[in-house]
């Protein structure tokens, strides 16, 4: 999708009922830059459920993940349980965005994904490289010169090299 007018690629992954199991293990988690918690804005249920979620994402994600709280189903306005409010309000204490959105009418998904990805993007430390720190002394200390160290020498090479498989 286009996003601040450049192309961005978005790799999503869900949870496809697993969390029914609690079986997400922390591999799901790792390197998310955003994270998507949708409740059911008809099932006061699925909004109460969100601060258990929350606790799950503190064990396992850093703070500066974005996250996005999505009340979904808003075409069932007539059988609504969670006000937009209520909603907003949550999402506010959470430090996160709030959007509400249906995914059977589409109002509110383009959006959602627009939003996290604008703040993931106003957000370098989840994805600028970091900057290199020098570890393993000696192994540019013969040739390096002005200070740089060379990792791709006598580090990975020689331990790959001595590897029998
Ligand atoms: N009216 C309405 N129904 C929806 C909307 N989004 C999903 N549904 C329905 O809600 C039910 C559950 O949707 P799912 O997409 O399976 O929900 P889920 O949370 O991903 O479920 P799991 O993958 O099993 O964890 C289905 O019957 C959907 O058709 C919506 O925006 N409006
Ligand atoms: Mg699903």
């Amino acid at each position: 999708m286009e996003v601040k007018g450049r192309k961005v690629k978005l790799s999503i992954w869900d949870t496809a009922g697993q969390e029914r199991f609690r079986t997400i293990t922390s591999s799901y988690y790792r390197g998310a830059q955003g994270i998507i918690l949708v409740y059911d804005v008809s099932n006061r249920e699925s909004f109460d459920a969100l601060p258990r979620w929350y606790s799950e994402l503190e064990t396992y994600v850093s703070d500066s993940v974005v996250k996005i709280v999505v009340g979904n189903k808003v075409d069932k306005e007539f059988s609504r349980q969670v006000q937009t409010r209520e909603g907003e309000a949550f999402a506010t204490r959470m430090s996160s965005l709030f959007i509400e959105a249906s995914a059977k009418t589409a109002v509110g998904v383009r959006e959602a994904f627009q939003e996290v990805v604008e703040r993931i993007m106003d957000t370098p430390e989840l994805w600028a490289p970091v900057a290199p720190v020098p570890v393993g002394v000696g192994a540019g200390s013969g040739s390096g010169g002005s200070g740089s160290v060379d990792l791709g020498k006598g580090g990975e090479g020689e331990e790959y090299s001595g590897c029998s498989c």
